[in-house]
């Protein structure tokens, strides 16, 4: 356990002024609250209250406790800090620019909220070093955290304490404790005994509406040590008391939850205490009141030398730590340093693929019936091999999802060399911990559930689609095609509200081949997350070759016309099938109509005109097919194209019957050709 070190930095250490200096804990945390109040009041919006509030707290863990490197804020054995509560962004801000953060510069602060800075409203993944994860979206953080603090235990089991042993920090206010995630994530991270995984819970007891009173009687401790959390409440503004809170946290094998009673605004003379300071600036004579009353004489955005020392000497602290690991990761094996390097970096071993190569082939050999859940599980079995950094995973639906495949052990409690993690009925927890997962890094987190309960997921999809995190949902039963669940289990518009969120690959798989193929890109694609859109029912193979990977194209022509191309008839997964089938009955009636596969939109949206043209077959009749809602249809049938699929929420009845009864058959599209050819 880190000792809980002095902050003066008289003891050694650099100085901005270049001599000995010393600073007290007040002026430390006063810096913080005034770079709030002066970034607020410059960009005349934000938050100044949160991190007023949590600026005691906050120089505490920052200046004795927190294990980070300013010089190497990718270091991967520092522990993980989640400013859960991301309106409070200031003070991460102002944190990262007083422990010395290269590109986390004053100008940056001065310019919080502005066009092209690095100090966004909320903090914003990959804006700038030493934001670990994006937050704003209340409760979202937690989940991350959870994920985070998962990640370690799990990489701890792989390459021991040497080189995996640090903690995840959460702060967390209110509004992220009365979220639903919150309670998934509290929940699932009591039961696996995330003992390093510390919440910081700034119990000011305002939000936005004003008192949490007004909305909340939750006995947030109560709750916590319920979900077998270590529970302890602290005077938020008293530094000793919290440093010894967060010492104790740290020696449980529990995760923790520090409850800090604060005050919103601290030092603010008249709006203190008050849901005023939390979204607005102070103003001029409220900041000239703060000032006075904190004991801060300086300009605006001035911390002076000392002090700034002080915070730079605790930003130094850990640089022995990070070189003493590097010392270690040099004097560890080299079979163990090399496959520790590669997974933290995200790359893929070679050969990885291989397992896949030879599903494909047998999948055009035997050409099978099967459902492309199944053939998802085959991609599995065929991935999981080549690369340990799989972490499965599914929300209490392994056996539907076809996510577990042998060779994977359940993760549980005291039992992190498992790869495969029951989630439980929590979807928002699994998404958010995957993201979580991701952006700790060393590992690939892949989860699975029904695809209408992306619903569930989406907060964190989006997310992940933001941040780029290499996150792959596994969404099966993916249409009517689900049968006698009926249309609460029936995703209609998921694939189109699936589609609308950027950087996000949506696959749709038609059978066995491409389901292989849309599994190497999502492990492929290290930037952007993946959704497998799969099918409960069982699909006849279409594919004849698998020499190159068709669906990296995101679509192509899987039949030609057989005679002049009057028609192209465009679907995705099961509908694909449907496709096939209607060229026929055309062929027979003397049309002439390609089938194109249209697996995933927006890769095929990134490919040169004149390839979507074709395969589009422009001047042709165009039909789209999917069990789905047309939403989105448009893109690829303008001007004169048709639509076969669904119009409303779908019915409860066999899948074969529910296909007739939508009128979504080979039939229905020979109709919808005739009408207008
Ligand atoms: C999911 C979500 N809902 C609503 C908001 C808008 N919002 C931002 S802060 C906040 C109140 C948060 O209260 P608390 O966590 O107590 O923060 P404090 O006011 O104490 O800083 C709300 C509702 C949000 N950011 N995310
Ligand atoms: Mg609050």
């Amino acid at each position: 356990m880190a000792e809980a070190s002095s902050i003066s930095t008289s003891a050694g250490g650099p100085s901005a002024s270049g001599a000995a200096a010393t600073a007290t804990h007040r002026d430390m945390a006063n810096a913080i609250r005034a770079l709030a109040m002066d970034a607020v009041e410059a960009a005349n919006s934000g938050h100044p209250g949160m991190p007023m509030g949590m600026a005691d707290v906050a120089t505490v863990l920052f200046t004795r406790f927190l294990k980070f490197d300013p010089a190497r804020p990718e270091w991967p054995d520092r522990d993980r800090f989640v400013l859960s509560a991301g309106h409070g962004s200031m003070l991460l801000y102002a944190l990262l620019h007083l422990t010395g953060y290269a590109d986390m510069t004053i100008d940056e602060l001065r310019n919080f909220r502005q066009l092209g800075s690095r100090t966004a409203g909320h903090p914003e993944y990959g804006h700038a070093t030493g934001i670990e994860t994006t937050t704003g979206p209340l409760g979202q953080g937690l989940g991350n955290a959870v994920g985070m603090a998962l990640a370690e235990r799990l990489l701890a089991a792989r390459f021991g304490g040497e080189l995996v042993d640090h903690f995840t920090y959460a702060i967390a206010g209110d509004g992220c404790l009365m979220e639903g995630i919150s309670h998934e994530a509290a929940s699932l991270a009591g039961h696996l005994r995330l003992g390093k995984l510390i919440v910081l819970f700034d119990d000011n007891g305002i939000s936005i509406d004003g008192p949490t009173g007004l909305t909340v009687s939750d006995n947030q401790q109560a709750r916590f040590a319920a979900y077998g959390w270590h529970v302890q409440a602290v005077d938020g503004h008293d530094p000793e008391a919290v440093a010894a809170a967060i010492a104790a946290a740290r020696a449980t094998a529990q995760p923790s939850l520090i409850a800090c009673k604060t005050v919103i605004g601290f030092g603010a003379p008249k709006k203190a205490g008050t849901s005023k300071t939390h979204g607005s600036p102070l103003g001029a004579d409220e900041i000239a009141g703060a000032r006075e009353k904190l004991g801060w004489p300086y300009p605006p955005f001035v911390v002076p030398a000392p002090i700034l020392a002080a915070w730079r000497h605790a930003g130094a602290r850990g640089a022995p730590t990070s070189a003493a690991w590097d010392k270690r990761l040099a004097a560890s094996d080299k079979k163990t340093r090399t496959e520790f390097k590669r997974r933290v970096a995200g790359d893929l071993p070679k050969g990885w693929t291989k397992g896949l190569e030879a599903l494909k082939r047998k999948a055009i050999d035997e050409a099978p019936s099967m459902a492309t859940r199944v053939a998802s599980q085959r991609a599995l079995e065929a991935l999981v091999p080549h690369l340990p950094e799989l972490i499965g995973g599914s929300a209490d639906l392994t056996g539907s999802n076809n996510t577990l495949v042998a060779g994977q052990n359940p993760v549980g409690p005291d039992q992190f060399a498992g790869s495969y993690i029951y989630y439980g009925v929590r979807e928002h927890a699994m998404a958010a911990a995957m993201n979580g997962l991701a952006l700790h890094g060393g590992v690939i987190p892949y989860g699975g559930t029904f695809l209408v309960f992306t619903d569930y997921c989406r907060p964190s999809i989006r997310l992940s689609a933001l941040m780029r995190q290499r996150v792959i949902y596994v969404m099966t039963h993916d249409s009517i095609g689900l049968g006698e669940d009926g249309p609460t289990h029936q995703p209609v518009e998921h694939l189109a509200a699936l589609r609308a969120i950027p950087n996000l690959n949506v696959f749709r798989p038609a059978d066995v081949v491409e389901t292989a193929e849309c599994w190497e890109l999502a492990i492929a694609t290290r930037d952007r997350p993946s959704v497998l859109a799969l099918t409960r029912q069982a699909l006849p193979s279409l594919r004849r070759e698998a020499g190159e990977n068709l669906c990296a194209y995101g679509g192509y022509i899987l039949l030609p016309a057989s005679t002049n191309r009057q028609v192209t008839l465009i679907a995705t997964g099961s509908e694909v099938a449907i496709a096939v089938a209607a060229r026929e009955l055309l062929a027979a009636e003397g049309i002439g109509a390609a089938v194109v596969s249209l697996p995933c939109w927006q890769l095929f949206q990134a490919q040169p005109a004149h390839y979507r043209d074709e395969v589009l077959g422009l001047g042709s009749l165009r039909i789209g097919i999917e069990a789905a809602s047309p939403f989105g249809w448009g893109t690829w049938l303008a001007p004169d194209g048709a639509f076969v699929g669904m119009r409303g929420f779908g019915a409860s009845a066999p899948a074969e019957q529910l296909y007739e009864h939508f009128k979504i058959t080979p039939h229905a599209v020979l109709e919808a050709v005739k009408a207008r050819l």
